[in-house]
């Protein structure tokens, strides 16, 4: 039997790194046609910031195994809509995810494939349980990078498809200060 060696590393909880992880950077010009308002974005879009950054250690795919990776979510909105991550269902659609909030305020939205939308709110010590199934995308409200980290099964895989074609049925936006969950004109 061969044994993979245990490991351990400390997470900056200031910015979200991990030492010696593999770093996924996303542009808003990566998120196009995610973000209802069109003219808000292509305005947005002359400047293209950084909307997330992806700190991961993952393993191979394989049964039984785990990935973790930090997110560092930025402040921003495009309209009336928050910052946000892409989301996805798992590949292997039965594959549960575990998120824990580090730093920033958010939270997440949550998706059956039929539509019904949960919305989970996430500050520092949140845990949350993603179920199997289960669409989610996270979602920056506050005014400070937003920071977390995932586990997840490492066959679970990412599946965007549907996501990047009709989004979630909830949009989360600000409407005179706060924050609402409103539905989403696509869906
Ligand atoms: C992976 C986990 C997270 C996200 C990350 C970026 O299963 O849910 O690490 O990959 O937050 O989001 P997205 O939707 O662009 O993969
Ligand atoms: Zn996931």
């Amino acid at each position: 039997m061969e044994y993979k060696n245990p490991l351990g590393v400390d997470i900056d909880l200031e910015t979200g790194v991990i030492p010696g992880a593999k770093k996924l950077v996303r542009r808003l010009s990566d998120l196009k046609g995610y973000f209802v308002d069109e003219k808000a974005y292509e305005e947005l879009l002359k400047e293209n910031p950084v909307v997330y950054e992806v700190y991961a250690i993952e393993q191979e795919e394989k049964d039984g195994d785990l990935n973790f990776a930090t997110t560092v979510l930025y402040p921003g909105k495009v309209g009336r809509e928050f910052f946000f991550t892409k989301g996805h269902y798992h590949s292997k659609a039965d594959r549960a995810e575990i998120y824990y909030g580090i730093k920033g305020r958010g939270g997440m939205l949550l998706q059956t494939p039929e539509g019904k939308a949960e919305w989970i709110e996430m500050k520092p010590g949140t845990v949350v349980y993603v179920p199997p199934y289960w669409a989610h995308r996270t979602v920056n409200t506050g005014d400070e990078p937003f920071i977390f980290l995932a586990v997840y099964p490492a066959d679970a895989g990412h599946d965007y498809g549907s996501i990047a074609e009709k989004g979630f049925s909830k949009l989360v936006v600000e409407e005179n200060g706060e924050v609402k969950l409103v539905d989403n004109p696509k869906w």
